[in-house]
């Protein structure tokens, strides 16, 4: 983490959003990342879209693990709530939170080692549970911060800075949340800001888990020819579904879009995503067809980004669990200690 706090002074003619805030009112500390970090890119689209948004920054809990990645929160946001967990510990830390404070708009930020390797689990349950959450993962293909081994999603044969080859399959992150059940699924990379910053506000406007995989090159340790994680080979392979853009139900927007078929989805929420598709017949709302389109051009040595996956009408894991409307952690003696009579009851109803 960095000491650097940046000035507080910010022009006064800078743009405003609905709030009255300024994006630099969305900003952190100063990065002590590697200069050229995909990370940092993504720390920007952050801001970008909350800023957009205009998400109150005291409505948002920011939590991430241990990495380069799991470092970035302290770059944005400086704000809002914030947690730094235990390595691949942010996911039961952040359901938790939700569980005892389901006003608060909840952000997960983690890295393929810290949610592919010793955090697996964690990320598996979260999204199959339906944590209210957007879940991004800063993928680089490399454990960053220990100085660059291959994580659980680096590519099999792709190799090291040092020349050692990969002989392990890698994990489709977006792959995995798909067949978990998560809600949103979206694949982006940290060099495509028109892309990213969108599907970071879709994925803010959606209820249940929302999960995107941001390939996100480090300049260290994987940004070097064979691997496929690199910013020249993300460059030359990426194969976008669909273009598009958030309309927030409170702030209407006429966007200039290209030609193409446009699949108009209404979120939970009331906010639309406007897709334009460059595959006719891509259809997000499909499970089964995202995952056999992923598989497909996975073979054919393609990287699909875009939105692969939303179902606008998803329950969380309050729903499932049936918990009042007001936060856990707002409830009174009245309502948390029902007596003694109460518990006689439950006991009866048991025996
Ligand atoms: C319990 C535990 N085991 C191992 C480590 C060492 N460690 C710190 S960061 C890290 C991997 C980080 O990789 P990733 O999540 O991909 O983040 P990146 O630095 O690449 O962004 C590891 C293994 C640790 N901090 N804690
Ligand atoms: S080591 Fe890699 S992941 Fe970490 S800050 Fe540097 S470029 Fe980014
Ligand atoms: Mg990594």
């Amino acid at each position: 983490m960095t000491y650097i706090a940046k000035p507080k002074l910010h022009h006064p003619q800078l743009p405003a959003n609905d709030l009255g805030y300024k994006r630099r009112d969305y900003e952190g500390s100063v990065s002590t990342l590697c200069a050229g970090c995909g990370h940092d890119s993504i720390s920007a689209a952050v801001i970008q879209a909350c800023y957009e948004l205009a998400l109150p920054p005291h409505r948002i809990a920011k939590l991430s693990g241990i990495g380069c990645s799991s470092k970035t929160p302290d770059y944005f946001l400086s704000a809002s709530h914030g947690f730094n967990t235990v390595h691949g510990r942010m996911p039961s830390a952040l359901t938790g939170a939700n569980l005892a404070n389901r006003d608060l708009i909840y952000l997960g930020v983690s890295g393929d080692g810290d949610s592919a390797s010793i955090g697996f689990g964690q990320f598996a349950h979260s999204i199959r549970r339906g944590v209210n959450m957007t879940y991004i993962v800063e993928n680089n293909g490399v454990y960053g911060l220990t100085k660059g081994q291959f994580s659980a999603t680096s590519d099999r044969g792709s190799k090291s800075k040092k020349g050692v080859v990969n002989h392990d399959s890698g994990i489709d992150l977006a792959a995995m949340a798909l067949q978990l059940g998560a809600t949103f699924v979206a694949r982006s990379f940290s060099g495509d800001k028109s892309q990213l910053v969108p599907l970071i506000k879709a994925a803010l406007s959606h209820k249940g888990a929302a999960f995107i995989d941001v390939l996100s090159p480090c300049v260290q340790f994987n940004n070097h020819t064979g691997s496929t994680k690199s910013y020249d080979h993300v460059r030359e392979h990426n194969e976008a579904v669909n273009r598009l853009d958030v309309i927030a139900a409170r702030k209407p927007i006429v966007a200039d879009y290209e030609p193409g078929v446009t699949l108009a989805v209404k979120q939970h929420d009331g906010s639309i995503l406007n897709l334009h598709k460059i595959h006719g017949g891509y259809d997000p709302s499909d499970r089964a067809q995202a995952m056999a389109f992923l598989n497909q051009r996975q073979l054919a040595g393609e990287i699909v980004t875009g939105l692969l996956f939303v179902d606008p009408e998803a329950e969380d894991l309050h729903d499932a669990l049936g918990t009042v409307d007001k936060p856990l952690n707002a409830l009174g003696d009245a309502e948390l200690i029902p007596g003694a009579a109460a518990l006689e009851k439950l006991n009866a109803s048991l025996r």
